[in-house]
């Protein structure tokens, strides 16, 4: 066994666990890990990013496209707490994720010394599990511990705390074996009752969906899904978290349900005899009103984690277990039944509310129509979001047929991250095209990774679909606040000398015309590209099911397209 100090230990600990790179910022509580990096350079590249939330966020998209849990590096007190939005938004989303903290020296834990936050108190409840380090020979075994229990089961959040001369001192280093922890059990295989009894109601069913969620990428059950979609001959619906998890071009699929979903979905979900829920949560967003969620179907609900099953709605039959093992054992038992009263029904449904059209004879650029022009001019990418209407509209027309391609913040809903969660996907997918679609708004709370970007010279394309506003605050304040815009307009910048400031290219489009060739020359050019895309101002974001609402009551369908993008009207809603 070989001497070595806690900071060797630590880095010596991540390249066991197959860890290439961290995102980070140094400061006094971490220096001593710092100081060891070049060592382990390059089987470990470390990416230096300008505020810790970029450094989660980085590690959070490096980890949904590589299923690897990412790793985030910062100091203590304001270090660690900068993480905190970060590391709520992987708990949030179920991404593996380790955050490595410096803390205060040992003696002066608890003295409120200069820079000490009590961080693994502060992220209890946003992480599945947290460690302070006292002693330097703990280190590989809680390193291990972190891996195993950020990526096993649900996948989540793991900080580690470690004091400074933790990572100062000698010790032995040992590398357990294997994992031991008492009371954390691992999925359990599914009960081969439960499998019966779903297969049981798929057979019977007229008039059943699929809805799945970010569980079925979780467990890379790609194929277990479509086996089952297709030996059933039911149709799939995908959650926001689940898009990409099905092929959007497959013609069992649906598309997105819920407050900005395909109105034919939540038609469909009205009308459904049976739902087969995978990796999904009955977030507010999906279900609407939940009393009048689903009032037809029976439900099947398939989760890793017992706590999800019951917590919004009870099931009829539950399913604990792994998304990929318990879609192929359900996928050998179905069969396969025409449905074709229900095929009938879903396609009259998509004629009679073609959720997604939009104005083709407008002189200002409609976001919908940038949005639908990167997609069609740039095959299957990557495509990475920030949070509101931009965001809605990169899931509504996602059409990339890379399987986990959309990266966006579904749970916490986080703007900002937009840019760092770019950074993690171009960095662990080098080769591959990353788009970023941005919001005027979120751009702004982390555009400072601009100066990452340029440096790592990370060929990212961004997007912004610039509209001057907070875009859906603005939308909620037309529909639900009397039209009372109140902080929601936005005074930019300048964003192409903002993007040429960091040595950056910035295109522009002001006019239609303008998008497909300022698209086109982004996929030309070899480097990042900044677009500010100067969209109609006042577009809102439709379907809408307004929040609080059951999923039939939606705003703006077609007829009343219009009139709701203009002239808007105050609907009263519970909450
Ligand atoms: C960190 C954070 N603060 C506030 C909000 C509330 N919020 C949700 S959407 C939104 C507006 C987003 O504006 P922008 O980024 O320009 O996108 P747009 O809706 O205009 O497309 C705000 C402020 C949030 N989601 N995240
Ligand atoms: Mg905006």
């Amino acid at each position: 066994m070989a001497k070595m100090t806690g900071a060797e230990m630590v880095l010596e600990s991540l390249l066991r666990e197959g860890v290439e790179c961290i995102f980070g910022i140094p400061g006094g509580a971490n220096l001593p890990l710092y100081d060891q990096l070049p060592r382990y350079y390059p089987r470990i590249r470390h990416y230096l990013v300008r505020h810790e939330q970029a450094a989660a966020h980085a590690a959070d998209g490096y980890a949904r496209v590589t299923g690897r849990p990412g790793v985030c590096f910062a100091t203590s007190g304001p270090g660690a707490t900068n993480l905190v939005t970060g590391i709520a938004n992987a708990w949030m989303d179920s991404v593996p994720l380790v955050a490595i903290t410096g803390s205060v020296t040992r003696s002066l834990i608890g003295r409120d010394g200069f820079q000490e936050a009590d961080i693994t108190g502060i992220t209890i409840p946003i992480t599945k599990h947290n460690y302070l380090i006292r002693d330097v020979r703990e280190i590989p075994r809680v390193i291990r511990e972190a891996f195993y229990i950020a990526r096993t089961g649900r996948p989540g959040p793991v900080l580690i705390d470690i004091p400074r001369d933790v990572q100062q001192e000698e010790g032995e280093f040992y590398w357990p074996e294997r994992v031991e922890l008492r009371g954390y059990r691992l999925p359990p295989p599914p009960d081969p009752d439960a499998i019966d009894d779903a297969a049981a109601l798929i057979d019977t069913a007229a008039r059943p969906l699929i809805l799945a969620g970010h569980g079925v990428i979780l467990a890379r059950a790609y194929a277990e899904l479509q086996a089952l979609a297709e030996r059933a001959h039911v149709p799939v619906i995908t959650t926001l978290l689940g898009i990409s998890a099905f092929p959007p071009d497959h013609p069992l699929y649906l598309g997105m349900p819920g407050m900005h979903g395909m109105h034919w979905n939540n038609m469909a979900i009205s009308e459904a005899d049976l739902l087969v829920a995978v990796g999904m949560r009955f977030d507010d967003r999906v279900t609407g009103r939940l009393q009048d969620f689903a009032p037809h179907a029976q439900i099947i609900h398939i989760d890793v984690d017992p706590a999800e099953v019951g917590k919004n709605v009870r099931p009829t039959v539950a399913i604990v277990g792994d998304a990929r093992e318990c879609l192929r054992q359900l996928a050998m038992r179905v069969s396969y039944r025409p449905r074709s009263a229900w095929m009938a029904r879903l396609e009259e449904l998509k004629a009679a509310y073609p959720s997604l059209a939009y104005p083709e004879d407008t002189e200002e650029i409609l976001p919908q129509y940038v949005v639908d022009k990167i997609y069609a001019m740039s095959g299957d990418c990557y495509v990475v979001t920030g949070v509101g209407q931009h965001q809605m509209w990169a899931a509504q027309f996602f059409r990339s047929r890379k399987v986990n391609a959309l990266i966006t913040s579904g749970g916490l809903g986080t703007m900002g991250f937009e840019i760092p969660a770019a950074i993690g996907v171009q960095v662990a997918r080098p080769g591959d095209l990353v788009w970023s679609i941005c919001g005027d708004g979120g751009f702004q709370m982390t555009s400072q990774e601009l100066a990452t970007v340029a440096e790592y010279e990370l060929p990212i394309k961004f997007a912004i679909i610039n509209n001057g506003y907070y875009g859906m605050v603005r939308q909620w304040q037309q529909i639900f606040y009397r039209g009372n815009l109140v902080a929601s307009h936005l005074k930019n910048p300048d964003f192409i000398k903002l993007a040429e400031a960091y040595g950056i290219y910035g295109l522009q489009a002001v006019r239609r015309d303008d998008v497909e060739s300022v698209i086109a020359e982004a996929l030309r050019h070899p480097g990042p590209v900044l677009i500010d895309f100067r969209v109609k101002q006042d577009e809102n974001c439709f379907p809408m099911v307004p929040p609080g609402a059951s999923l039939r009551e939606t705003l703006g369908l077609p007829e009343e397209y219009r009139k709701f993008a203009q002239k808007p009207e105050v609907v009263e809603v519970e909450e």
